[in-house]
């Protein structure tokens, strides 16, 4: 049995909607962030060194780490490479790349973030800008495109999903409507809304 520990407000959010796209049987546990930090309580801590959500348990497997736990799902999950691209084509190298770049988007935005509370002297400019850079980036490889790899919705959607919600409320959205489009597109899948449902936690960014 797969059991998913989940925080709210959180990047947890993205691989329960994988598992809700792979229709795969799994239990929820739902932690709460700390209303004086935001960060996650204790009790997560039990379940992984890194203390960090979220984490995956599948039968004596634990992962930490969204990607990782991204690609353990379609390797065991999609057999029929749904949200896999082919293995040996320049879509499949395009997904491990996004996958990469949506792992360097959280210490973008993190930086930005910080940047808006702290006086960071002379790397304020290059903090402030990191957000900017890599939303630029996606922006433009989604003009004409569905998905960030094509017409093929991927894992590396999934890995998305979460830095780019969270980005949006670092940015001005009208600069950004392909951003703004692929977003929606994914908020209004059915499987994602099962989330909410599932996990009693709708994603409310605005206030990191
Ligand atoms: N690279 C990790 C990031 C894990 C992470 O930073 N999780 C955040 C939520 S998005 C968290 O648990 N924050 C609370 C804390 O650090 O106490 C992943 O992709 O899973």
């Amino acid at each position: 049995m797969i059991k998913l520990h989940y925080l709210n407000n959180s990047c947890s959010h993205r691989i329960a909607w994988l598992l809700e796209e792979l229709g795969v049987d799994y239990d929820v546990a739902v932690y709460r962030r700390l209303p004086e930090t935001n960060l996650a309580p204790d009790e997560l801590k039990v379940q992984h060194p890194l203390g960090k959500a979220p984490v995956l348990q599948d039968g004596t497997l634990t992962l930490a780490e969204g990607n990782a736990m991204i690609l353990h799902l379609l390797d065991r999950y999609d057999d029929e490479c749904r949200f896999t691209p082919e293995a040996q084509t320049d879509a499949y190298s395009e997904f491990v790349y996004w996958l990469s770049v949506s792992a360097s988007m959280f210490s973008a935005n993190l930086l930005g973030m910080m940047a808006e509370k702290f006086d960071f002297g002379p790397y304020g400019d290059y903090a402030a800008g990191q957000v900017a850079l890599y939303f630029n980036h996606v922006e433009q490889t989604l003009n004409g495109r569905t998905w960030i790899v094509g017409e093929q919705l991927t894992g590396a959607d999934f890995a998305l999903s979460f830095p780019l919600q969270w980005g949006l409320n670092q940015v001005n959205p009208a600069d950004y409507p392909n951003i703004v489009r692929y977003v929606k597109q994914i908020e209004s899948r059915p499987a994602y809304q099962k989330v909410a449902e599932k996990t009693g936690c709708a994603l409310e960014l605005g206030g990191f």
